[in-house]
């Protein structure tokens, strides 16, 4: 058997859970890319073979903050118990991969500073409440993965009450400490200063002062954070979504975004992960460009998978502006800077942005195109709850209205709790819940239904490279071809709000159409060319058959 060849039977066996004896961890091996190029015969690149137990290149993602999604003791707080009472709504969307915001015991409401990385959050249950979850979702194929902050804590840790106490301690070393400030150093977006002064010294805290950043550089430290992954992972968590991955470990001289040392870092944690524990996914937050976002790949040696804020903004910008040539780009540089389209995970907003609904509010259009770019993308796409019913979210501009509970049903609790919510119930438009959009075969939960099916059941949507197309359609009309072994899918959406009359798109094959909304004709082929009207903000996934 060619090379290429067994990576092809590799990902359909991975699919089908064939018996085999491939090995448990991901392996370079060379295949030819699997190009559509009948002139141009270029030399064979390596590209990376995922391995068996990558689940995730097959999964579609799904993010929750458990603050927000659903109480069940009525004191108007989101709970474990609560996401477990709503996993059929996850089972509906086809969604298998659930992250939680951090689950952990906090004095924030967000979570992210941590004061106890062995237990949950008394706001959101207890750990049998999580076993429970965790065995529920896996009865429904689902995998729940956790928030793992890595790169700080809270200043109320006990390390940190430890530390403080200063040298000599056993855990002085466990944060970074200085006798004066040191100069050159600062927040990289904003120029802030990091260094934060408690008595007569300094401790480095690159968020703000109530978040002292982990010394990860010290050994002991990252035997305590692997001992922590072992202690989730034997509770059946699936991996970990580690927070602010560019900023693990800082240089002496203040460099302290993408550093050599947090790469390194991240080769030796992978070594560790894939052999102890292997099949737990990690999962970064880069929040940076494509190509920066593409070196924690590594050698396919440090992280599994990374979000793709570059691509989200992109695809964002591109439905709500209706210009193509934002994602356009996007689509050639994503080409050149990943050389495994499997490490991308694509997504339209998150927790930390204004929600994508709230962008495109003027026009429900933009938002379902936005939905079927996101999810014929290659990688693990994620939604991000309450994006799948187009919640606006809180107007203002605090981080809570980003997060905002979740709207089950048109009461004006919206399902969420029988008591007063932690944070007020957002103003959305008639008919943005999950009851009412249920009985809507027109609704966009209707159309997130209908799509991630249909990219669980081809295998080009999932796994397939991605090739922006050339093509004569009008301004807005966007074209890329999935491909994976012999298995084509064209994606083709028109993000202006005109309609685009009859145009060619140079594609082989026969049309099969998978998905539409918005198509004026069915596409025809001629066998090479491919023929298609377009109405406003339409789109369509076009299978290819020979
Ligand atoms: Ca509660
Ligand atoms: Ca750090």
């Amino acid at each position: 058997m060619r090379a290429g060849a067994c990576g092809l039977v590799l990902a359909f066996c991975a699919t089908l859970g064939c018996k085999t004896s491939a090995p448990d961890v991901a392996e370079v091996m060379p295949a030819p890319i699997p190009a559509p190029a009948p002139e141009v015969a270029p030399a064979p690149a390596p590209v990376l073979v995922p391995a068996l137990n990558e689940w995730w290149r097959d999964a579609v993602g799904y993010e929750i903050f458990v603050r927000s999604f659903q109480d069940t003791d009525g004191n108007g707080i989101g709970d474990l118990k609560g996401i477990a009472q709503r996993l059929d709504h996850l089972v509906s969307l086809n969604v298998d991969l659930v992250w939680l915001m951090p689950i952990h015991p906090s004095p924030s409401y967000h979570g992210y500073d941590v004061v106890d990385y062995r237990d949950v959050n008394p706001d959101y249950g207890t750990l049998a409440d999580l076993d429970a979850l965790v065995a529920a979702a896996r009865e429904r194929g689902i995998r729940i993965i956790i928030d793992l902050l890595l790169n700080h804590s809270s200043d109320r840790h006990p390390w940190f009450l430890e530390s403080r106490k200063g040298p000599g301690n056993p855990k002085y070393d466990w944060y970074s400490w200085r006798d004066t400030a040191p100069s050159g150093w600062s927040r990289p977006w904003d120029g802030a200063p990091v260094w934060h002064q408690l008595g007569e010294r300094f401790y480095y805290g690159l968020f703000w002062g109530g978040m002292p950043d982990i010394n990860i550089a010290n050994p002991a430290v990252q035997a305590e954070m692997e001992d922590i992954m072992d202690f989730w992972v034997k509770r059946g968590l699936a991996g970990f979504r580690i927070d602010a991955i560019r900023y693990l470990m800082e240089t002496p001289d203040g460099q302290n975004a993408d550093t050599l040392e947090t790469h390194a870092y991240l080769k030796g944690l992978r070594k560790r992960i894939d052999a102890k524990l292997p099949g737990t996914l990690l999962l970064g937050e880069a929040w940076t460009n494509a190509e920066d976002q593409a070196v924690y790949a590594g050698e396919g040696d440090e992280l599994h998978l990374a979000f793709s804020f570059d691509m989200a903004s992109s695809i964002v910008e591109t439905a709500r502006d209706g210009v193509r040539s934002r994602l356009n780009q996007m689509l050639d540089r994503s080409a050149e800077a990943f050389k495994d389209r499997g490490f991308e995970a694509p997504f339209l907003t998150n927790h930390d942005m204004a929600r994508v609904a709230r962008e495109m509010m003027k026009d429900p259009l933009k938002l379902r195109v936005a939905a079927a770019i996101m999810l014929a993308s290659p990688g693990t796409p994620f939604l991000y709850y309450g994006e799948e019913i187009g919640m606006v979210g809180g107007a203002a501009r605090e981080d809570e209205n980003k997060r905002t509970p979740m709207h089950w049903d048109a009461t004006p609790k919206g399902g969420f709790t029988t008591g007063e919510p932690w944070w007020p119930m957002s103003d959305e438009a008639k008919g943005s819940d999950v009851a009412t959009q249920s009985a809507d075969a027109g609704s966009l939960l209707a159309l997130y239904r209908r799509l991630v099916p249909v990219r669980k059941q081809n295998l080009a949507l999932r796994r397939g490279d991605q090739k922006r197309i050339d093509q004569k359609g009008g301004k807005g009309v966007v074209s890329f071809v999935r491909t994976a072994g012999d298995e084509r899918v064209l994606v083709v959406a028109n993000v202006d709000k005109l309609a685009v009359p009859a145009f060619q798109i140079v594609v082989p094959g026969k049309p099969e159409v998978l998905a539409s909304e918005g198509l004026d004709m069915p596409p025809t082929s001629d066998g090479t060319n491919l023929t298609i009207a377009l109405g406003p903000r339409s789109f369509a996934w076009i299978k290819l058959t020979n």
